[in-house]
C-alpha cells in the first residue's frame, strides 16, 4: 500500500564493453534508478509496510550507507522514526546527506559496520523498534523482485549473473526470486550467480571474518555478512562462483562503466562488472552466453571518491570563443 515508485529499474543492453570484451549479450540492471539510488528500496518499501501492518512504532538499521538512506525515506513518507547506525567516518556524503535530509536519527558508531549491525540487533531485541537490515526477511521479499525483472525483460533467466557481495542478502534475494521465477515456469533456466566481494573485504571468499575489513568501495566493507550460509547455497545450487577483486579492479570497472558505456554507477556497484572482467581474464568464455551486471548504486552517492579517482583534468580559459577554440578536443573538420 505504499510505494516511492521503487523497482521496475531500466535493463540496459551495453553498447559497447560487451562487444569489446566479447560479451555480445551483456545487460546492466541500473539499480541506481530507484527513489533512493540504490537497490535497497526495493526491499525497504515492503519492511516498512510490514512493520506499520504489526503497528511498530520505530524502525532502526545498521548501514554502510545506502540502507540508512532508504530506511531514512520510507521512515519519512510513512510517519515514522527512524534510529541509523553508521560507522563512524565511512559513509560516503551522498548517503549521509540522505539520512539527514529524510530526518533520520543519525548515531555515528565508533566502529565498523558489523559492530553496528551487532548493536542493532541488540538494542531491537530490547525495545519495541523494527530491525530493516535484510536480516528481516520481508527485505529479501522485495529485493528478489529483481531478478522477477531481469527475467521478464530478457524472456527467460540470463545464463550468469553477477552481483557485488556485502552483508550478502542481495544475492541471496536474487536467487530467491530467480527459483521462484522457476518454480511457476515463469523462466526455463536458472542463472549461475557469480558474486563479488572486495579483496579486503572478502570473508567469504577466505572462508574466515574479517576484524577490519577495508576497501575503497566503502558500501561493502563488510567483514561478517549476516546472509554468509544463503549466499554460500546461491553459489553452489547455481553453479556459480564467489570470488573478490582489488581496489584497482573495481576503480577500473568504475571507471570503464561511466566512460564507456554512460553508466555511472558506485564503486561497490562497480564490483559486478569488475568481476566479470577478472571471469574474463581467467579464461571463463561467455561469448554465447547471456550475461547480467547488477549496477546497485549510483555513482552520485560518493562524488568525492569520483572526482579523487576520476582525475580528469579540468581546464581554466578567459571567457572568449578563442580561448575555448585553443582547447577544445573535437573531431578535426
Ligand atoms: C551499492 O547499506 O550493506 O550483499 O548497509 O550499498 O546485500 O549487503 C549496502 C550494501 C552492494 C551489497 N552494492 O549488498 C548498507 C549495505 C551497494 C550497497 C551492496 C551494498 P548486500
Amino acid at each position: 500500500m505504499i510505494s516511492l515508485g521503487e523497482g521496475d529499474t531500466p535493463l540496459v543492453k551495453s553498447n559497447r564493453l560487451g562487444e569489446e570484451l566479447g560479451v555480445p549479450e551483456l545487460y546492466f540492471k541500473l539499480e541506481g534508478c530507484n527513489p533512493t539510488g540504490s537497490f535497497k528500496d526495493r526491499g525497504m518499501v515492503v519492511a516498512v509496510a510490514k512493520a506499520l501492518e504489526e503497528g511498530s512504532k520505530a524502525i532502526m538499521c545498521a548501514s554502510t550507507g545506502n540502507t540508512s538512506a532508504s530506511a531514512a525515506a520510507y521512515a519519512a513518507y510513512c510517519d515514522l522514526p527512524a534510529l541509523v547506525l553508521i560507522p563512524k567516518g565511512e559513509v560516503a556524503m551522498g548517503k549521509l546527506a540522505q539520512a539527514m535530509a529524510y530526518g533520520a536519527q543519525v548515531i555515528m558508531v565508533n566502529g565498523n559496520f558489523d559492530v553496528a549491525l551487532d548493536l542493532v540487533r541488540e538494542f531491537t531485541a530490547r525495545h519495541a523498534v523494527t530491525l530493516v537490515n535484510s536480516v528481516n526477511p520481508n527485505r529479501l521479499e522485495g529485493q528478489k523482485t529483481a531478478a522477477f525483472e531481469v527475467v521478464d525483460d530478457l524472456g527467460d533467466a540470463p545464463d550468469y549473473l553477477f552481483i557485488p557481495v556485502g552483508n550478502a542478502g542481495n544475492i541471496t534475494a536474487y536467487w530467491k526470486g530467480f527459483k521462484e521465477y522457476r518454480l511457476m515456469e515463469r523462466s526455463s533456466r536458472l542463472p549461475k550467480m557469480m558474486g563479488f566481494q572486495a579483496e579486503g573485504a572478502a570473508p567469504i571468499v577466505r572462508g574466515e571474518p574479517i576484524a577490519n575489513p577495508q576497501t575503497i568501495a566503502s558500501a561493502i566493507r563488510i567483514g561478517n555478512p549476516a546472509s554468509w550460509q544463503s549466499a554460500l547455497d546461491a553459489r553452489d545450487e547455481s553453479g556459480g562462483a564467489i570470488d573478490a577483486v582489488s581496489d584497482d579492479e573495481i576503480l577500473d570497472a568504475y571507471r570503464l562503466l561511466a566512460s564507456k558505456e554512460g553508466i555511472f554507477c558506485e564503486p561497490a556497484s562497480a564490483a559486478s562488472f569488475a568481476g566479470l572482467v577478472k571471469a574474463l581474464r581467467g579464461g571463463l568464455n561467455l561469448a554465447g552466453e547471456k550475461v547480467v551486471c547488477i549496477c546497485t548504486g549510483t555513482g552520485l552517492k560518493d562524488p568525492d571518491l569520483a572526482v579523487s579517482a576520476l582525475a580528469t583534468k579540468t581546464i581554466e580559459v578567459a571567457p572568449t570563443v578563442q580561448a575555448i577554440e585553443a582547447v577544445a578536443q573535437m573531431p578535426v573538420e
